[in-house]
């Protein structure tokens, strides 16, 4: 970083996780490149009290950390951030402090677009969207990441699902003629919903180069000025729990192929450090020969130490660990109770702990000590027990992960490696006619008309309104990720 940095509180926003806080928005500029920060007043005081303590001549000033009142109050908030810009304004004014590495993370100095040499630029600039490499700010989405692809390049068909932050969606590509799903991500209502840290997850996950055989393969990605496109694998064979409905339970041979397939996927993305955390009746489909395939890893968390624990809340209710219920720490384990989950209700038709009243379902969880009727094996209620253990210190799994449930006695008749290579033929086959067959999905996602602004609209437009830029600027190398303070 040669050219000198110049940073501005440009305006603040007020975000919802938990309770509302405001966020401070700092427009950093160096060396005719911007980019906006979002940092709240927590983060400010605690780069304050390390600064402090290395340049204790500086003379640096923080607004007051506590007042009486309402911390959302506008006029609060307005002076808090003269205070706050004045404070950055020391930062970089002084060459020592700004080269500080505490103030470049602050400030995202080392960001790589920043860095980024001529050729680089250029090369930005070779998308052919017509945008200036300022006006797309693009999202480092990490190998996978094409450039010069655009929605326009793909035929929209048909909506075949949803997730918390957008849709799924038949494509078909125009000039290839290949078949997609293609799963689109509205970055402002990511933002909107404080979830930045949770694409990030996403994001960070792509970059890991996840190649599993019941996983759903990631062909790549792109982005527009407001939303991001992944190109998966089209899926077509159904949701397993489609197939479940419809016959109430699966015999045990097929609930076991079913469990070993997804154990051996789980089992992948924990040597992966990757908690999928999120294995639940919606993501787990079956491909054209009746194999799994599980979907959806924006809700994948990363970089999990062996021993670490993480406490951000994300789940379905029916397959919720008790821990993650109580927003305790969870940890790999969190998955082996899921498989738990799904495995119970593939042999007896509903979730363990099930009841129509979601608060008693939730108590249940907590407190109703597991019971396993004797129609089903000794070895598969013996499984049942260890995933399905309450404490997360005990439960199957928690010493060895999959070496445990793959070498439990319930899996004997699984040969893994044959498993692995896709060699043992599924017990059921979807029976789909061709790539576009979609008896499968649910009728309600399928009669759905594709967005307007899919593949059209501002997307690829040189015209990007002003919030869509700032929408940009925060997931720029996603700067932002809410630390658990709880001071405004
Ligand atoms: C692939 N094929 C069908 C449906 C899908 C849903 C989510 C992610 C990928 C998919």
């Amino acid at each position: 970083m040669s050219a000198k940095a110049q940073v501005a509180i440009s305006d603040t926003e007020t975000w919802e996780k938990d309770k509302r806080f405001t966020v401070y928005k700092v427009l950093v500029s160096v060396g005719g490149k911007k980019w906006f920060i979002f940092r709240r007043y927590a983060e400010f005081n605690a780069l304050y009290d390390k600064l402090k303590k290395i340049f204790p001549k500086a003379g640096l000033k923080l607004p007051g950390k506590k007042i009486f009142g309402n911390n959302l109050a506008p006029d609060f908030v307005k002076q808090r951030r003269e205070g706050l810009h004045s404070f950055v304004q020391k930062l970089v004014s002084d060459p020592k402090i700004c080269h500080h590495p505490e103030v470049k993370l602050f400030l995202s100095l080392d960001n790589p677009k920043t860095q980024g040499s001529k050729e680089e630029d250029e090369d930005i600039n070779e998308n052919g969207d017509g945008l200036t490499d300022k006006d797309a700010n693009p999202v480092n989405l990490g190998p996978s990441e094409r450039t010069g692809v655009r929605p326009s390049d793909f035929e929209f068909l048909k909506v075949i699902g949803k997730g918390s932050f957008g849709k799924v969606l038949l494509a078909k590509h125009k000039t290839e003629s290949t078949i997609f799903a293609v799963k689109v991500l509205q970055k402002q209502a990511i933002m909107k919903r404080n979830e930045v840290k949770h694409i990030m997850a996403e994001r960070n996950v792509l970059l890991k180069n996840i190649k599993h055989p019941f996983l759903v393969g990631l062909h790549y990605s792109f982005q527009t000025p407001d939303k991001l496109y992944f190109v998966l694998d089209y899926v077509n064979g159904g949701e397993l729990f489609f197939h479940l409905q419809k016959e109430r339970y699966f015999a045990e041979p097929r609930a076991k192929f079913y469990a070993a397939e997804m154990a051996s996927a789980i089992g992948y993305l924990h040597s992966l450090n990757i908690i999928y955390r999120d294995l639940k009746p919606e993501n787990i489909l079956l491909d054209s020969q009746g194999h799994v395939v599980l979907t959806d890893f924006g809700l994948c968390k990363e970089g999990i130490e062996e021993y670490g624990t993480t406490s951000t809340f994300c789940g379905t209710p029916e397959y919720l660990a008790p821990e993650v219920l109580r927003k305790q720490p969870y940890d790999k384990t969190v998955d082996w109770w899921c498989l738990g989950a799904v495995l119970y209700e593939m042999m007896y038709g509903l979730p363990p702990f099930y009841s129509r009243d979601t608060a008693e379902m939730y108590d249940n969880i907590l407190y109703k000590p597991l019971r396993l009727r004797t129609n089903v094996s000794f070895q598969a209620r013996q499984i049942l027990e260890g995933l399905l253990q309450k404490d997360k210190s005990i439960r199957l799994g928690c010493r060895q992960d999959f070496q445990e449930i793959k070498f439990h006695e319930f899996f004997a008749s699984i040969n893994w490696a044959k498993l692995d290579s896709r060699g043992i033929t599924p017990p059921y086959n979807p029976n789909v006619s061709n790539e576009m067959d979609l008896k499968h999905f649910d009728p309600e996602f399928v009669r759905e008309p594709v967005p307007a602004s899919v593949g059209k609209s501002a997307d690829s437009s040189a015209l990007i309104s002003a919030s869509v830029q700032e929408t940009d600027a925060v997931f720029e190398g996603f700067t932002y990720v809410p630390p658990a303070f709880d001071e405004d």
